[in-house]
């Protein structure tokens, strides 16, 4: 509670979640904006230090099953058709294991609450389409998958081994073909931050955060599917004996939706509140959120406001009317055009590391 108090009285700022300063997650404040600020959006990185790329010597390689390989300058890119629109994505492993999130919820641990849901955001992007870049160099009839590699390097944070390995991620030709996929080199009107990618990352609407390769340095058309380690060792959950599949990997974000109102810790005052929070399902549509005040026995439906492009959140509220002073159990409930909705209870119970968790979180608050 001491935290709590500290966090009113400092500016919102982003908070580490490891030690080893690759992580940040997003302060309560920044996921109760439409659109995340820059200094606020959550930062995910492999590796401590950004590679500093040199906008006068930086150049784009794209090679592989291509009739023309190219390699442009980041004026070249500029150059070519932009396109401007928000896109919300979150970390493949933003939300926590249930054990994790029902003891910070229970202990009151306002740092854990925030971290559990903190490493998304929401931001209006600016770039070209990869398929214009595609275009120009010419995609063979051969080409399988495009393979994105950037700048960043060196031994894996977890386990050191491989001793060296680049940040690379591998999208199927339809994805990177499809018109919203995007290099962005914009983030909310400003050049991309260091953080974020500069001078160019790709962006890839509706997917999970680590599709998105920052400072792209070489697109490359494969006639094969690739293998490299961050494709095929991380993000993918181990499913049960039974499945016939061993791994599911981890590709279209989930339908899913947070509470950012109550924010962690934040004690409600008797009378009318009003509840907010957002909702999204990677390339579907949000058609209904539903709101529990009495820890899952009842629902009722939010207020969906309508979405300013077809890959940001929704934002959505609720008029609360608690019964009384007391502790109440929280949760709010997304559903999908396809008629997917979130769990109650965590999708995999083969695999401890939480990936593509969307369950149904309850939180905590207090009425006073
Ligand atoms: N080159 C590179 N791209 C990367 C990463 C990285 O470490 N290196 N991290 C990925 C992961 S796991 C996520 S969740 C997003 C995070 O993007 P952000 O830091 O801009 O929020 O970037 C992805 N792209
Ligand atoms: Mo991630």
């Amino acid at each position: 509670m001491v935290i709590q108090n500290l966090r009113t009285e400092t500016k919102p700022q982003l908070i580490p979640t490891n030690a080893g300063l690759r992580t940040w997650a997003s302060p309560p404040e920044a996921l109760q904006q439409d659109v995340v600020p820059n200094d606020l959006f959550y930062v995910r990185n492999h590796w401590t230090d950004c590679p500093e790329i040199d906008l006068a010597t930086y150049r784009l390689v794209v090679d592989g099953e291509v009739e023309n390989p190219l390699s442009l300058s980041f004026e070249e890119v500029l150059q070519m058709a932009r396109r401007r629109f928000q896109v919300t994505f979150e970390c493949c492993g933003n939300s926590p294991v249930p054990d994790y999130w029902a003891r910070a919820t229970r202990t009151g641990s306002v740092m854990e609450q925030i971290k559990g849901h903190g490493i998304m955001g929401n931001a209006e992007w600016a770039g070209v389409s990869l398929a214009d870049v595609l275009a120009l160099a010419g995609v063979k009839p051969s080409a399988v998958e495009v393979m994105f590699e950037g700048a960043d390097h060196g031994p894996d944070e977890t386990v050191g081994d491989p001793p060296e390995v680049t940040y690379e991620r591998s999208l199927p030709l339809a994805k990177a073909t499809h018109p919203d996929t995007l290099l962005a080199y914009e983030m909310n009107g400003e050049p991309l931050p260091l953080n974020h990618g500069f001078p160019l990352r790709l962006l890839v609407p509706g997917w999970y955060g680590m599709t998105s390769v920052k400072w792209l340095v070489g697109i490359h058309v494969l006639n094969h599917e690739f293998k490299g380690f961050y494709q095929t060792e991380r993000y993918m959950t181990q499913n049960g004996p039974d499945d016939e599949n061993y791994y599911t990997y981890h590709t279209r974000m989930k339908v899913k939706s947070i509470i950012t109102s109550p924010a962690p810790g934040e004690v409600i005052p008797a009378g009318r509140y009003t509840l907010a929070g957002a909702a999204w399902s990677g390339e579907d549509e949000v058609v209904k959120v539903e709101i529990s005040a009495d820890g899952g026995v009842t629902w009722q439906p939010a207020t969906l406001a309508a979405r300013p492009s077809a890959y940001s959140w929704y934002r959505w509220t609720y008029d609360w009317q608690p019964a009384g002073p007391g502790r109440y159990t929280l949760m709010s409930r997304a559903t999908n055009r396809s008629g997917e909705t979130q769990p109650l209870e965590f999708p995999n119970k083969w695999d401890g590391r939480g990936y593509g968790n969307n369950m149904v979180f309850p939180v905590e608050v207090q009425v006073r």
